[in-house]
């Protein structure tokens, strides 16, 4: 206890100085930084690559370049000078590799050339491509049925190789295209689809000029989106309200100094954010929805004309707020009346309000209710449609949107099946394939044997750590395209592979040049992204070259000329054009500066749901749902800290939440320490309660954290993911999005006994 570093909390304004100090100590750390340098001019511009960070689209029409912290971290770790070698890998067993930390896998640097697994030696071995994807091939072609594989995808593939990734598995015969989408905001999809027809959001960066108050619910911009922080500071300094809710108390939320303006810079100041800051209980959105929703109906805030002539609902909906009450919404939000109708008046004095909403909403039990109550908030008052308003859903990843679009999907619609047929004269498979938690248990039970992944780190991104390690391992062959060592490297099946392919910020030289790939980001802009760098090692494969390669291995008959395809990338976007409503006339739109926008058809006031109209849906509050069961009396959140991107651990500190040095922490009350007889700076054990669908109580634990005395409601803890990944129970997710509830695990403490 007396060796951790001390926690002092950080008071100064989110970016600032030391947002380019870690910026600059990320580049040294990776030995990069005079190519960096050169490398981050070139991020997010007309010419550069797409920024490998988040999905917040950029101004490059308006500023020359866009600094951004996390960015350099994550283009400073895909452009570092560390290379994983064959020698790296004779010298070190898988087990000994297992027993490493994600933040040792990581900086080891990029990985070089294809590998697969060697029981004898229990090592990595080199392979040559060809032998890798005959490998693969036999392994498909031994499964019973093609509804054995799994082809995993996370979010920072590219449209093209999206496209070419899902026409392959679907011509090899399966649905079975679960992604980190399922795990992130698939309830949004859910929710928005049914309600307005679109499962995006609808709002642009010009709306943020436009609205008199945006309302951030479950989101950390300064950590994860902070380029988002520079249309917050716009907006707060037009005098817009700028409302959040969140259990903790954000530092990027509260104040921020803009490292691109040095008036603030060397001028000591800072632009408060949030002009309202509340702090909900953990899951209390829905009841804070709801009362934002019957605030307006009581007060007769209602846009009536909208709403005749574009939505269905009212009446149902404005029933059953007012059978609401104060004290259930009080209760189960965690907030006073007081607040909760201080807040609803920013809402009804507003003209055009935009909502926001990211991981804090998303991953919980009710997410897409809780969503639908957000989006039934918007509608009420005509907020969809007209300037400064609409729902914006803040994504992931930076293609995680575009994945998507290009057919990245398990529950694929049969219009999109229909084009992709005719376009490729094959039949494509009807039936349903395996989102990400259905996946995890057809490899436990034996009904799927063979996993590929196109990026990501499925062995930690996803819950319930020691059932996924078991399914992994179960498998026949588990294969990897990879940038980086990860945890999905060492936990893997009886055989095993790792792909190596080129990053972003890449030089992608195909037989007709160098070529450029293309992304989608969160408001649906379309646009270019070409790498400059010198590729990592001469045996990488781009993404598209790897699929088409594998595909050609796999699929004799086939009738696509996969190798002709990627051999000019312009030939697989006319073939996107031919499949994906809104992409005609692809590559002559995307070469326009800026790229173009897929528009929302809420912008129109169109909403292509069955009716033809927005639906309102009432959701009546679950009372006492969020209470955790009695062995457990807190819940958990895992949440994201300031050094690393979803598993990829930067570093181990958390500079706004004052954290340095350590990353197995958890927050709590200062109240709750007392009340359990605990202390700060204490050590515990996490243990999460569970009572599974045959009623028996299952346990699960994660050892050794530290507690932090922390700004957070009572009954309330935070912990870092994917650390505490092992805690969250399977079958614990999202009712009809099945996303992890990994924002609200019913836990208990149990304390060390000193050492
Ligand atoms: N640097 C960096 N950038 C990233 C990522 C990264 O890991 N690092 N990840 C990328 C990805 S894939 C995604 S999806 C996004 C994630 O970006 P966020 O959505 O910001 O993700 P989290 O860190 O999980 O944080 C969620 C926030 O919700 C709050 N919260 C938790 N539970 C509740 C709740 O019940 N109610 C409310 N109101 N708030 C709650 C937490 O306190 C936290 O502030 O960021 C993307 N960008
Ligand atoms: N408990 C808990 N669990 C969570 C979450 C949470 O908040 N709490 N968040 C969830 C969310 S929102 C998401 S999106 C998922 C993320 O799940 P994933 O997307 O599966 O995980 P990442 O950590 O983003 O993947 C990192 C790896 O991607 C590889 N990689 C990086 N760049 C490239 C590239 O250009 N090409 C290829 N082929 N590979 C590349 C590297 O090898 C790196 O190790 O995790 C989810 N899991
Ligand atoms: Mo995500």
């Amino acid at each position: 206890m007396a060796d951790d570093p001390p926690v002092t909390p950080y008071d100064k304004p989110a970016g600032g100085w030391d947002a380019l100090r870690s910026s600059l100590h990320a580049l040294r750390e990776q030995d990069v930084v005079l190519k960096g340098a050169g490398t981050l001019l070139r991020t997010n511009q007309p010419t550069g690559f797409d920024c490998p960070g988040c999905a917040w689209p950029d101004r490059n029409a308006h500023s020359s370049f866009e600094f951004c912290e996390n960015g350099v971290k994550a283009v400073a770790n895909e452009a570092t000078a560390r290379r994983v070698t064959r020698e790296f890998f004779a010298e070190h067993p898988v087990a000994w590799l297992a027993q490493q930390d994600d933040h040792f896998l990581e900086a080891q640097g990029r990985l070089t050339e294809p590998m697969a697994y060697d029981a004898a030696s229990d090592r990595y071995v080199p392979i040559g491509w060809n032998d890798a994807f005959a490998r693969i091939a036999a392994a498909l072609h031994a499964l019973p049925s093609p509804d054995a594989a799994v082809f995993y995808t996370s979010g920072r593939t590219s449209n093209e190789a999206a496209f070419l990734y899902q026409l392959f598995v679907r011509e090899f015969g399966t649905n079975n295209l679960p992604d980190c989408s399922n795990m992130c905001h698939e309830p949004s999809g859910v929710a928005l689809t049914e309600q307005l027809g679109s499962g995006k959001g609808s709002v642009t960066l010009d709306d943020f000029e436009q609205c008199d108050a945006i309302f951030i619910f479950g989101q950390n911009p300064g950590t994860n989106h902070p380029r988002m922080l520079g249309e917050l500071r716009s907006a707060a300094k037009r005098g817009c309200r700028i409302v959040a809710f969140n259990p903790l108390r954000e530092r990027g939320l509260e104040r921020f100094t803009n490292p691109q303006s040095p008036a603030e810079m060397f001028g000591g100041g800072s632009t408060r954010i949030a002009t309202h800051y509340y702090q909900p209980r953990i899951g209390g959105d829905l009841a804070v929805a709801t009362a934002i929703a019957k605030v307006v109906v009581e007060r007769d805030a209602v846009d009536h004309a909208f709403i005749a002539a574009h939505v269905d609902g009212f009446d149902a909906l404005a029933a059953s707020l007012r059978a609401t009450g104060w004290d259930a919404l009080e209760r189960e939000s965690g907030l006073t009346r007081k607040q909760l109708e201080e807040a609803a008046q920013v809402y009804v004095d507003s003209r055009a309000t935009i909502l926001c909403w990211g991981m804090g909403i998303t991953q919980h039990r009710r997410s897409v209710a809780t969503i639908q109550m957000l989006a039934n908030v918007l509608l009420l008052r005509g907020n969809i449609g007209r300037p400064g308003a609409g729902p914006c859903p803040v994504r992931g990843h930076s293609n995680v949107q575009g994945d998507r679009t290009m057919g990245i999907y398990e529950q694929p619609s049969d219009a999109f099946l229909d084009h992709l047929g005719a376009a490729f004269d094959f039949a494509p498979p009807r039936a349903h394939g395996f989102d990400t938690v259905a996946a995890i248990e057809a490899m436990h039970d034996g009904r799927a044997a063979v996993f590929f992944a196109m990026g990501g780190n499925f062995a930690a991104a996803t819950p319930d750590s020691a059932r996924v390690h078991a399914a992994l391992q179960r498998c026949a062959l588990t294969v990897q395209v990879s940038t980086k060592l990860n945890r999905s490297h060492v936990v893997h099946g009886r055989d095993a592979l790792i792909l190596p392919c080129l990053g972003r910020t890449e030089i992608d030289l195909q037989a007709g040049g160098p070529q450029a790939v293309t992304v989608e980001d969160s408001m649906s802009m379309v646009h270019l992204s070409s790498g400059m760098n010198p590729p990592a090692s001469e045996h990488l494969l781009s993404e598209p070259a790897i699929v088409a390669r594998l595909a050609a291995a796999t699929l004799p008959r086939s009738r696509t000329r996969w190798a002709w395809l990627v051999e000019d990338y312009d030939r697989i976007r006319d073939r996107i054009a031919q499949v994906v409503d809104g992409f005609d006339d692809f590559n002559a739109r995307v070469r326009r500066p800026g790229g173009f926008h897929l528009r929302h058809p809420g912008r129109d006031r169109r909403f292509p749901t069955p009716s033809g109209r927005a639906q309102l849906f009432a959701h009546p509050l679950d009372e006492g749902s969020m209470a955790t069961p009695a062995p457990a009396p807190f819940t958990l959140m895992t949440v994201r800290a300031h050094d690393q991107y979803n598993t990829t651990i930067y570093g181990l500190d958390d500079r706004y939440r004052g954290v340095h040095g350590l990353r197995r922490v958890c927050f709590i009350s200062p109240a709750d320490l007392q009340r359990h007889g605990l202390a700060d700076g204490q050590h515990v054990d996490i243990t999460s309660v569970w009572h599974a669908a045959d009623g028996a109580l299952e346990e699960r634990t994660v050892s050794d954290f530290r507690l932090i005395a922390y700004d957070i409601p009572d009954g309330c803890l935070a912990s870092y993911f994917p650390e505490t990944n092992a805690l969250v129970p399977l079958d614990h997710h999202a009712e009809r999005a099945r996303t992890p509830a990994s924002k609200a695990i019913p836990v208990r403490l149990s304390p060390r006994a000193p050492a």
